[in-house]
């Protein structure tokens, strides 16, 4: 069905820069975007539907490109540890942190996974979200890290929002394996990942690349066998020391590196070289207090394209508003609003591959948008969190 929406402005994003059109129109076909231009340009012809969308604001729907919304339990309680000086690595060290997460998950039930991630994925809906990657790693056996996947793409066939999943077995090393990383990475290698692959669960492949995680090397061979099977590779990299991961990444052609507040402006380079996407988590940021800022300029001067996403996880960044997101980009990162939103959008939509469908507003592309009725496109890092008014469109079809 062919659908006119308009007396609305759109922040195309298109051919990924930040461009406006001011009274726009736009032209929905089934799921697609058949048209977008100035009004006055709109083609003649018969608009079955017709949509005022009373001189809001459009821009594609927002894309949430790293997050871990599917968990068991939750950690309030060590953050109010945190708040009494305990380190985020003293608590790992002492049985917290992502293991105590990992107990949880493993003993809860795929339902109850699933329903306490479904709620997560409203509230992160609620600000326009429309895409989301969501990663497994919770789990660190292959029954619990199947358990997580099967969640995820539940997720994706019950509500209405696009997800991408994503296998994160390399997270940290589960209990069974202590003091036996390279045979846990050796497990991850010969039997998680290709029975993950053949099972369909896995749209791409990451690793936590740290000191207090897996060493470069580990992360590498998980990445050989991403490419055997096919997969894309993402990493967590460069978040609390300089191991050179986002590197190792732009070898391997990764979609994203993420976290970067170590890198070096020459991982920047391997990075622009590789079109590796730089994901920016401020929630971590901001929830860790960190005061290392990725380095921005070498990022820009390079050309890198840079992404902003929730991290939505319960260790260290528990965040459910991407908008609160871009904010803190703003704020604590200092990317500027169109920096963000394209964060949000065209390269969050390239850190997941699907740059070629998402992301912007062009003809061919999903109907993935958001008319939200604010007065400028900076209002969307403006304002801290709340509700903003809005209409959501997925897949060509208005979503409440
Ligand atoms: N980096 C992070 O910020 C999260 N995972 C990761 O590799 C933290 C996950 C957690 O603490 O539960
Ligand atoms: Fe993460």
């Amino acid at each position: 069905m062919k659908t006119l929406w308009q007396n609305c402005h759109a922040a195309t994003m298109a051919q990924g820069v930040y461009s406006i059109i001011e009274d726009a129109a736009i032209v929905t076909q089934g799921e697609h975007i058949q048209w977008i231009g100035p009004r006055a340009e709109l083609p003649l012809g018969d608009y079955p539907a017709v949509n005022d969308l009373k001189g809001a604001w459009v821009t594609p729907g927002l894309i949430d490109c790293h997050t871990h919304a599917v968990f068991g339990g939750n950690r309030s309680g060590e953050f109010e540890q945190r708040l009494q000086g305990v380190s985020y690595a003293d608590i790992a060290a002492a049985g917290g942190g992502i293991a105590s997460t990992v107990r949880a998950t493993r003993a809860a039930s795929e339902d109850e996974l699933f329903a306490s991630a479904a709620k997560r994925l409203k509230s992160l809906m609620r600000d326009g979200v429309t895409t989301v990657e969501i990663k497994s790693g919770y789990g660190l056996d292959l029954p619990s890290e199947r358990k997580m996947l099967r969640v995820i793409r539940r997720l994706g066939g019950e509500l209405p929002v696009s997800v991408r999943s994503t296998c994160l077995a390399a997270h940290a090393l589960p209990p069974e394996y202590k003091d036996r990383a390279d045979d846990y990475i050796e497990h991850i290698c010969a039997e998680m990942l290709p029975a993950l692959a053949a099972e369909g669960l896995v749209d791409a492949v990451d690793a936590f690349c740290e000191y207090l995680a897996f060493s470069p090397e580990q992360v590498e061979r998980v990445f050989l066998t991403a490419q055997r099977l096919g997969l894309p590779v993402k990493l967590h990299a460069e978040q609390l020391s300089s191991l050179h991961g986002s590197s190792l990444a732009a070898r391997y052609q990764a979609l994203s590196a993420d976290h970067l507040e170590f890198m070096t402006e020459d991982d920047a380079m391997a990075m622009a070289e590789s079109g590796t996407v730089a994901v920016l988590l401020p929630g971590a940021f901001y929830f860790l207090r960190e005061t290392r800022l990725p380095p921005m300029d070498a990022l820009r001067k390079h050309g890198v394209k840079i992404a902003v996403a929730s991290d939505l996880n319960p260790g260290t960044s528990p965040a459910l508003s991407l908008r609160l997101m871009l904010n803190m980009a703003c704020t604590c990162l200092r990317l500027t609003p169109e920096e963000a939103l394209a964060g949000a959008t065209i390269h969050a939509a390239q850190a997941l591959g699907m740059a070629q469908t998402h992301g912007s507003l062009e003809a061919g592309k999903v109907a993935d948008f958001v008319a939200w009725h604010i007065d400028r496109p900076a209002d969307l890092s403006y304002w801290l969190g709340g509700d903003l008014e809005k209409r959501v469109v997925r897949h060509g079809v208005e979503i409440d």
